[in-house]
């Protein structure tokens, strides 16, 4: 139903695109949900390395494998346009747009260190994990500085 009154209203626009019909609210919605999957699984696994509960080797794993998967997905989320939702609010700076490449190669370590990470849980024991967990968190906090509004 919904669909299809986007569908007739992109029509009537004589706007062509799918990603357009989908909608730019779509596009950060899926970007965001993404990240919200990334952080359960992330911090969880922080929880783990601060010795706040037990480290779970299986479960540290699943994660990792997890956040090394989710870390591919939200690229493509960042749909020229959308920074700026009709409804759903988003703190992706335009720079993000501006400074393409930068952070294309942003996105790229995070997908370069929670893949290091996915190896290293199958092996490494917590104390080794350290390092690779802090490389994914570094990751996330360089793009966030330079790319996510503050809070
Ligand atoms: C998290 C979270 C982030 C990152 C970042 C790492 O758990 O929500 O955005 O880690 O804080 O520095």
């Amino acid at each position: 139903m919904k669909k299809s009154w986007v569908l007739v209203a992109v029509l009537a626009a004589g706007v062509p695109s799918w990603a357009t019909a989908q909608g730019m609210d779509d596009a950060i919605r899926y970007r965001q949900g993404i990240f919200e999957a990334l952080k359960w699984n992330f911090r969880d696994m922080g929880v783990m390395i601060q010795g706040r509960k037990p480290f779970d080797k299986a479960r540290f794993a699943k994660e990792a494998e997890r956040v090394a998967a989710l870390a591919k997905m939200p690229w493509e989320g960042f749909v020229k346009g959308s920074s700026k939702g009709e409804d759903v609010p988003t703190r992706a700076r335009p720079e993000i747009w501006y400074d393409h490449d930068k952070f294309n190669t942003m996105m790229q370590a995070l997908i370069d260190r929670s893949a290091e990470l996915a190896v290293a849980a199958k092996t490494e024991d917590k104390d080794g994990l350290h390092h690779y967990y802090g490389r994914v968190a570094e990751a996330c906090k360089s793009c966030h500085d330079d790319f996510r509004e503050r809070d």
